[in-house]
């Protein structure tokens, strides 16, 4: 292990910062070889801390090589600091004072991608959340906000663009080569959003006019050969810009606002004031290299970066155990925007999917955690979709609580109130309060406590009384640290469903318009809720618009499901209706398995398919949603113990059957949907794409010629990339080897120079379900498009195969699993965080299968047996071991 044990760090311990920051002067030289920082720093110590003795400074730093420090002009002498792994101590410091330092960094080396570093010949930053400590020493915490000065001297011919935060004031050149240009960012700010970047760039332009008329440069910049990809972002930014103004009333608050795209990055994207730093995945983007949904995360991100200027930036963290005060909330915002440029059940349901996968499985797994933790070895590890999205479900809660007018009001008052600070989720919470009135004692409890609640609903009618009665228990499971919870507030917004239609409500407020649906607020562990006047037996429209990040169950009939399919209003409950019907059909088929029965889809779910896909008058992306059976991940997800090649053979086999009872009607949907119109990405277009593709998918699985023939034409003749790879992932997934190949070698022929693109052909070919995928998987690696130092490509071969390609990954000799701890090994050294990440799917061992335990369990303690295990990678693997 590189440090001896790693510390936790408890939220219990946080103390306000000694000293401040009051202004921060960065000049830096970029070498070939070395690069030199020197830092001049306005410090004064922080009179919120009372105490009058002495009191060391503590200044982060790591990996640096310290050439001079001076306090006040003169430089110190060695007895009066002392430089560790991690800091450096001065020991005697006046209340107020100059600090210079003279710092010696690698960037060419640095891997970890967290600092400044090297992504291809740009030199670029990452510092969120403690990578500023590796450029120089300094107080790298959120609460110490502080103003910035940057000068940036490098050689002319290779960079000829130098960016930093804030505002170009300055610039030169130097008789040497070099050029310098001096940044000064007028926000106080956090270390963490400092970003600096140096390249041969170019970059497209456009003009912003905020709501008070102030002119805004918007700029992104590229590497040449992308020039052509920027203006879906360019779109989307103004689009952001116009939504923040319209729906927050937020302004853009500096004359220039900076995109830059780097290869080499380890997230999405990073809201540095005015100088965004994305990866080229969520920037780049046209129609024959890009997919709709690449379209649709590149708006998505360029939307949540921008909004941070406001939630992140002007309102900061005052540690990092706050961080889904500024995630959450940015992710509620940048659902709420995409929801509003596109269509919104559609968007709906992907965020829920993502949850009851992937957010789900973390909270019932080894490092589950609250939406503020009390503690982490690493905060790296806690970027999580608990911090994200469940912490933007629980801004969602809050939103559906106060209703949108007054949710807005608390917004306004939290901007208003906490501008320039560096504050807590609590902070939030009391803005919210303060502004609605409402008592949100007992929802605090959702940012304190772990795992998944659950709600066991059953209704009873009495057709005398024309009562209905719904009782609902809550219940949540034990999490690490946590056995027992306390009940949660859980709005849960119901309707009725007669035989025509949605039932008036006695519940209902009847205030608003709509009395046919009802937001509970369930607050006890058991509650019953009367509804009176219930003219006919309903079904219960349960967790409309999925109004909380909660598990439900309700014990419905086929019939049930199938009426709120067709006519409930609610787009998720009809999506969520459907999954149900396909979940029990699927279930009741892998017991048919288990008894050595033959597997037979039931007929009901046939018919329901036949009738979504014969209603002309349901909207494409609905069906297309409906048609698609619960995922191997979801299935998982809701099974105790998860047999994952059990769950493979029986959706197979329901998907065979399905295609084969409605063989016509697919190829009917298939060709109605094709269509020649020129490429947008709009949420009509889209939806009729995934219908076709959808369609083709289930086609594919019948093994007619024919089918094979139209998918071979799709992806050769196809004009833009949704198509194209929606059919090479089909040809991918067949047995028939030298089509597959020929496909393969083909696309890669085509598309060789796309960097992103070459990353889906890796994508593709690591989640295919052919049994060989492994050995396809170690050979790729050796290609020469491969580069384990690009998370990219990480991520799309080996994270795809091991986090998306189940039943390749539990290989029964435990091969996926021992490929996996090898690359983890590897990449401990490289790149920590990617590292870390990685190693999602092995730390679910507890789910699996008894022998597949075993075998998980000893990579995952073949892992933390290697030497040198970083931080990051020893949180991890030592809590799954617990
Ligand atoms: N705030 C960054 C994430 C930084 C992750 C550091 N390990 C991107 C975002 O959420 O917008
Ligand atoms: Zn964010």
């Amino acid at each position: 292990m590189r440090d001896a044990q790693p510390k936790t760090i408890y939220a219990k311990d946080y103390r306000v910062p000694d000293y401040l920051i009051e202004k921060t002067d960065l000049h830096f030289t970029l070498g070939e070889d070395v690069t030199l920082v020197r830092s001049t720093l306005s410090i004064q110590r922080n009179s919120a801390v009372n105490s009058d003795g002495p009191c060391p400074l503590v200044l982060d730093g790591q990996e640096l090589s310290l050439k001079i420090l001076k306090l006040d002009g003169a430089e110190l002498d060695q007895s009066a600091y002392q430089v560790n792994q991690d800091s450096l101590t001065i020991h005697d410091v006046p209340e107020q004072f100059i600090l210079e330092c003279l710092t010696e960094i690698k960037p060419q080396e640095n891997t970890s991608l967290e600092g400044l570093y090297k992504s291809k010949t740009m030199f670029c930053t990452q510092c969120e959340a403690e990578g500023f400590r590796k450029i120089t020493y300094y107080l790298d915490r959120p609460d110490v906000m502080s103003v910035y000065r940057t000068t940036i001297v490098a050689e002319k011919s290779r960079y000829p663009v130098l960016l930093s935060n804030g505002n170009n004031i300055e610039q030169g050149d130097n008789d040497d080569g070099t050029h310098w240009v001096t940044w000064e960012d007028p926000f106080k700010k956090p270390a963490y959003l400092f970003a600096l970047v140096a390249g041969d760039l170019s970059h497209i332009e456009d003009h912003f006019t905020t709501m008070n008329q102030r002119e805004v440069t918007l700029r992104i910049y590229v590497e040449e050969k992308d020039i052509d990809k920027c203006d879906h972002a360019m779109t989307s930014l103004k689009h952001a810009m116009r939504w923040d103004e319209e729906v927050y009333g937020r302004e853009y608050d500096l004359d220039i606002f900076n995109i830059v795209a780097v290869d080499d990055f380890n997230m999405g994207a990073m809201e540095n004031k005015s100088l965004n730093i994305f990866n080229t995945s969520c920037v780049l983007a046209k129609p024959e290299t890009t997919t709709d949904m690449g379209f649709q995360r590149v708006e998505a991100v360029v939307a949540h970066e921008y909004f941070h200027n406001w939630s992140g930036n002007r309102v900061t963290c005052r540690d990092w155990f706050q961080l889904s005060l500024k995630e959450g909330f940015t992710v509620f915002r940048d659902a709420e925007f995409s929801a509003d440029m596109g269509s919104k059940t559609v968007k709906r349901v992907e965020d829920v999917s993502l949850l009851r996968t992937i957010q789900f499985a973390e909270d019932a797994g080894p490092m589950a955690h609250p939406v503020r933790p009390d503690a982490y070895m690493e905060i790296s590890n806690f970027y999580t979709v608990t911090i994200y999205e469940k912490g933007a479900e629980v801004v969602r809660m809050i939103y559906n609580l106060l209703g949108p007018e007054t949710f807005r009001k608390g917004s306004d008052l939290y901007f208003d109130r906490h501008d320039g600070q560096a504050v807590t989720c609590e902070d939030f919470v009391k803005a919210m309060e303060d502004a609605s009135g409402k008592d949100l004692t007992q929802f605090r409890r959702w940012y304190s406590q772990a795992g998944t609640p659950r709600l066991t609903v059953t209704g009873v009618y009495e057709a005398e009384s024309e009562r209905y009665t719904l009782s609902v228990k809550q219940s949540c499971p034990v999490t690490p640290g946590q056995e027992s919870k306390q009940p949660f507030h859980i709005p849960l917004t119901v309707a009725l469903l007669g035989e025509a239609g949605a039932l008036p409500l006695s519940l209902a407020d009847p205030e608003t318009e709509d009395n046919t649906e009802v937001m509970l607020d369930v607050t006890q562990a058991e509650q019953n809720f009367v509804f009176e006047q219930v003219k006919e037996a309903p079904v219960p429209s349960l967790l409309r618009g999925f109004s909380a990040p909660v598990k439900l169950d309700f014990e419905y009939t086929r019939e049930q499901l199938m009426r709120i399919i067709s006519l409930d209003s609610d787009g998720f409950c009809r999506w969520d209706a459907a999954q149900q019907l396909g979940t029990q059909v699927i279930h009741e088929m892998m017991d048919a398995g288990r008894r050595g029965e033959r597997l037979q889809v039931d007929e009901y779910l046939i018919e329901a398919y036949r009738t979504v896909l014969k209603d002309e008058t349901l909207d494409k992306s609905m069906v297309a949603l409906i048609l698609k059976l619960p995922s191997e991940a979801y299935l998982a997800e809701i099974a105790d113990e998860a047999n994952v090649h059990e769950i493979f053979a029986a959706r197979r086999i329901c998907r065979n059957q399905i295609a084969e009872a409605l063989r016509n009607e697919l190829i009917q949907a298939y060709k109605a949907n094709k269509s020649d119109e020129p490429y947008a990405a709009n949420a009509e277009q889209i939806a009729r794409r995934d219908l076709k593709n959808t369609a083709l998918s289930y086609m594919m699985m019948l093994d007619e010629d024919r089918v094979l023939f139209d998918c071979n034409e799709q992806l050769y003749n196809a004009k833009n990339m949704t198509d194209q790879l929606a059919a090479l992932r089909e040809i991918t997934n067949t047995n028939y080897g030298v089509i597959r190949r020929q496909a393969l070698d083909n696309f890669y022929q085509r598309w060789q120079d796309e960097p992103l693109v070459v990353n889906q052909w890796f994508a593709v070919q690591a989640s295919s379900i052919v049994t060989d995928t492994l050995d396809r998987v170690k050979e790729l690696m050796e290609h020469p498009a491969f580069d384990i130092k690009n998370p990219n490509k990480v991520r799309s071969l080996i994270g795809v195969f091991c986090g998306q390609n189940p039943t390749n990954f539990h290989r029964e000799d435990g091969a996926g699993y021992e490929f996996l701890a090898d690359q983890i090994i590897v990449l401990n050294d490289l790149n920590p965080q990617i590292a870390s990440r990685l190693l999602t799917p092995l730390t679910r061992w507890k789910k699996y299968p008894v022998e597949s335990q075993r075998l998980m369990k000893a990579q995952l303690e073949r892992i933390m047996a290697s030497p040198d295990l970083s931080k990051d990678v020893y949180e991890v693997v030592s809590k799954s071991l617990k």
